[in-house]
C-alpha cells in the first residue's frame, strides 16, 4: 500500500465530505466562494499544500485564507510558492482536481499520482506559514487546513490575521535565510519603512507634495496591519484611518474599499470628502491601493494601478539613467490597462511595454523578462521586481562610486528596492514607494494626474448560466467562445470613436466582466451597456438585462 493511502486509512483520519453542490476551480488567485461550501476544500488543500513543501525537499511555503475583495460572505484560498511567488499552475489544476474529487477514495487516489508524479519522498517535513484576512468564517477554515496539513505531519506557523502580502514576503524570508528579512511583522514593517524614511530624509524641497492620507481600509486587515504601521513611520506621513471597523465582519470590502473604488469610480461610504485631499483605498487583503481625489467642484479623480506604474516606471528609468548603469526597465499590463497609459509608457516614458492575461502571476512572470520589471493592474494590483544580479550590481556600484550624483541615484534606487515587497502587489509597499515619488518630484495628486488624460472607462458585470462557457484570446482581447459574440462586439464598438471592448470571465467572482473605453464617458457607459446586453442575450443572462 502507498503511504499516502496508508494514511486514508489510519483511524485517526479526519473526513471532510464534498457536498458536491459546487464546481471548484482554482481561478485567477485561489479558489473563492461562500465560505460555507469550503470545509472539505481547506482540509484538501491542507494536504496539497503540505505535498508542495515535501516536493520541493520541505521549503516552506503559505497558505493564505482570504476571498481578498470579495463580499463578506465569501472566503478562499491562495498558494504560495517558496519565493513567495503564486502556485506553479501546474499545481494549479491539482488544486482544482482535489477540490472537485467526489470522495475521500478519490482525493487519496489523485494525492497518490500525484506523488508517484513528482516522486515525492515521505521522509521530507512539510514546512508551511499560514494566515488569513478578517473574515469570520476565516477560524473554521484554519481548523479544516491544520488538520488536513497534521495529517501529513507538517511543521507549520500560524501567523493569524496578516495581510496576504506580508504572508508572502514571510515565506521568502524564510526560504532566503533571512537574507530578505525575518518571517516576522516587526521585519516586515521594519524593512520597509526604514528604506522610506532613509529616501525621505534625501528629499528637502516638498513643493505640492503633502504628507497627509486619508486612508479607507475597506474595513479589512489593511486597516489593522496600517495601524500597526504608523509607529514605524514617526509621523513622515499623517494617516487618518477610515473604513476600520474590522469586528463586524459584514461591513467588508462593503462600499468601500479600492475594487468598489476603481469600479464604480466614485468615492467610498464611510468617510467625508474633502477637496484636494489624498485618498487612498486598499482592498479586502491589502493585496491592491488605488488613490483619488474630489476637487472643488466634487468632480472625482481616479489614480489606478496604470497611474502608479507609470509614475514608479518614469521615476527608476530616470535614476537608471542618473547613475549609468546599463540596466533595461520593461513594464507589464493587462488588457483593462488605459490605452492612453499604454500610449504614455510607450510614446513618452520610452519603456518597452507588454500585455498578459489578468492574475498577477501572469504578470509577475512576464516581468521577469526585464531587469527591472515593472507590473500593475489597471486594479491597483502590482509591484516591481529587481533581477538578483541587478540587485547585486546597484549595491556593488553604490559602494564603490565616487561620482556624487551618480552615488546618489544609486542610493535612491537601493531605498526603492528595499522598500518593495518583491513577492506580490503589497497595499502598505506600493504607498510607501508612491509617496517617495511624489515627494521627490513635488507632486499633489492633481499634479500626477495631470501627466496624461485617461481615455473614458466603463467596468460593468453580468451573471450568467455558466460563466465556463466563455474563452478568450490575445491576451484576453478576443472573446473566443460563445462562438459570435466577437463579431458583434466589433460592429458595436465600431460605432464610437476611439473605442475598445473586450469580455473575459472572472476568475474570482461568478460572473462575465466587461470593460469599455471610448472619447467620452457617455459613449464608454453606453458601449459598456451594449455589449453587456449582448453577453446577456446569448449567455443565458441572469437576473435584469443591463441597461
Ligand atoms: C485577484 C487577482 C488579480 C485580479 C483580480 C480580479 O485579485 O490576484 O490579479 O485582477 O483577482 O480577477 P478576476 O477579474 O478574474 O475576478 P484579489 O485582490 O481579489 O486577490
Amino acid at each position: 500500500m502507498s503511504w499516502i493511502k496508508s494514511i486514508f486509512n489510519e483511524s485517526n483520519f479526519i473526513s471532510y465530505p464534498n457536498p458536491g453542490s459546487i464546481v471548484f476551480q482554482y481561478g485567477t488567485s485561489g479558489i473563492r466562494c461562500k465560505a460555507d461550501y469550503l470545509d472539505h476544500v481547506m482540509h484538501r488543500m491542507g494536504m496539497l499544500v503540505a505535498l508542495r513543501s515535501m516536493c520541493l525537499k520541505s521549503a516552506r511555503v503559505g497558505l493564505m485564507i482570504t476571498a481578498s475583495h470579495n463580499a463578506h460572505e465569501d472566503n478562499g484560498v491562495k498558494l504560495i510558492d517558496p519565493q513567495g511567488e503564486m502556485l506553479e499552475s501546474s499545481w494549479e489544476v491539482l488544486a482544482t482536481e482535489l477540490s472537485n474529487a467526489i470522495d475521500d477514495q478519490h482525493v487519496s487516489t489523485v494525492l497518490t499520482s500525484l506523488v508517484s508524479k513528482y516522486n515525492i519522498d515521505s521522509s521530507y517535513i512539510p514546512k508551511v506559514y499560514v494566515g488569513r484576512d478578517t473574515r469570520y468564517s476565516g477560524k473554521k477554515l484554519l481548523d479544516a487546513v491544520i488538520v488536513g496539513m497534521k495529517q501529513f505531519n507538517s511543521d507549520f506557523e500560524d501567523f493569524g490575521v496578516i495581510t496576504t502580502p506580508m504572508l508572502h514576503f514571510f515565506v521568502r524570508c524564510y526560504n532566503t535565510n533571512c537574507l530578505y528579512g525575518q518571517p516576522n511583522e516587526q521585519s516586515y514593517f521594519n524593512k520597509l519603512t526604514t528604506a522610506f524614511k532613509d529616501m525621505r530624509n534625501m528629499c528637502t524641497d516638498y513643493k505640492n507634495y503633502n504628507t497627509v492620507i486619508e486612508f479607507d481600509g475597506a474595513n479589512g486587515v489593511g486597516a489593522l496591519k496600517m495601524k500597526d504601521a504608523l509607529s514605524y513611520l514617526d509621523n513622515t506621513l499623517i494617516i487618518n484611518m477610515h473604513n476600520d471597523e474590522v469586528s463586524s465582519s459584514e461591513k467588508l470590502n462593503s462600499k468601500c474599499g479600492a475594487d468598489f473604488v476603481k469600479s464604480n469610480q466614485c468615492p467610498p461610504t464611510g468617510l467625508s470628502i474633502k477637496p484636494n485631499a489624498k485618498y487612498i483605498s486598499v482592498d479586502g487583503d491589502a493585496d491592491r491601493i488605488i488613490y483619488f481625489f474630489v476637487d472643488e467642484s466634487n468632480k472625482f479623480y481616479l489614480l489606478d494601478g496604470d497611474r502608479i506604474a507609470t509614475l514608479v516606471a518614469g521615476y527608476v528609468k530616470e535614476q537608471i539613467i542618473a547613475s549609468g548603469l546599463d540596466v533595461n526597465i520593461g513594464l507589464v499590463q493587462t488588457a483593462y490597462s488605459n490605452g492612453n497609459s499604454t500610449n504614455f509608457v510607450s510614446n513618452t516614458l520610452k519603456v518597452p511595454v507588454a500585455c498578459v492575461p489578468t492574475g498577477v502571476k501572469h504578470l509577475h512572470h512576464k516581468a521577469q523578462d526585464y531587469d527591472i520589471g515593472v507590473y500593475f493592474e489597471a486594479n491597483g494590483h502590482g509591484t516591481l521586481i529587481f533581477k538578483e544580479s541587478i540587485r547585486n550590481l546597484i549595491r556593488k556600484e553604490a559602494s564603490k562610486q565616487k561620482d556624487e550624483s551618480k552615488l546618489i541615484a544609486l542610493k535612491k534606487l537601493i531605498c526603492i528596492m528595499d522598500m518593495t515587497n518583491e513577492t506580490v502587489g503589497d497595499a502598505y509597499s506600493d504607498m510607501l514607494i508612491v509617496e517617495t515619488v511624489l515627494c521627490e518630484r513635488g507632486w499633489s495628486l492633481n499634479d500626477w494626474y495631470n501627466t496624461y488624460a485617461d481615455l473614458p472607462n466603463r467596468l460593468m458585470k453580468v451573471t450568467v448560466k455558466d460563466r465556463n462557457t466563455f474563452s478568450t484570446g490575445d491576451a484576453e482581447r478576443i472573446c473566443i467562445r460563445p462562438l459570435g459574440l466577437q463579431d458583434k462586439i466589433n460592429s458595436i464598438v465600431a460605432n464610437y470613436p476611439m473605442a475598445r471592448s473586450f469580455v473575459r470571465p472572472s476568475g474570482t467572482e461568478d460572473v462575465v466582466r466587461v470593460y469599455a473605453e471610448a472619447d467620452t464617458q457617455v459613449h464608454a457607459d453606453k458601449l459598456a451597456v451594449e455589449v453587456a446586453a449582448v453577453i446577456y442575450d446569448m449567455a443565458d443572462g441572469v437576473g435584469k438585462r443591463p441597461s
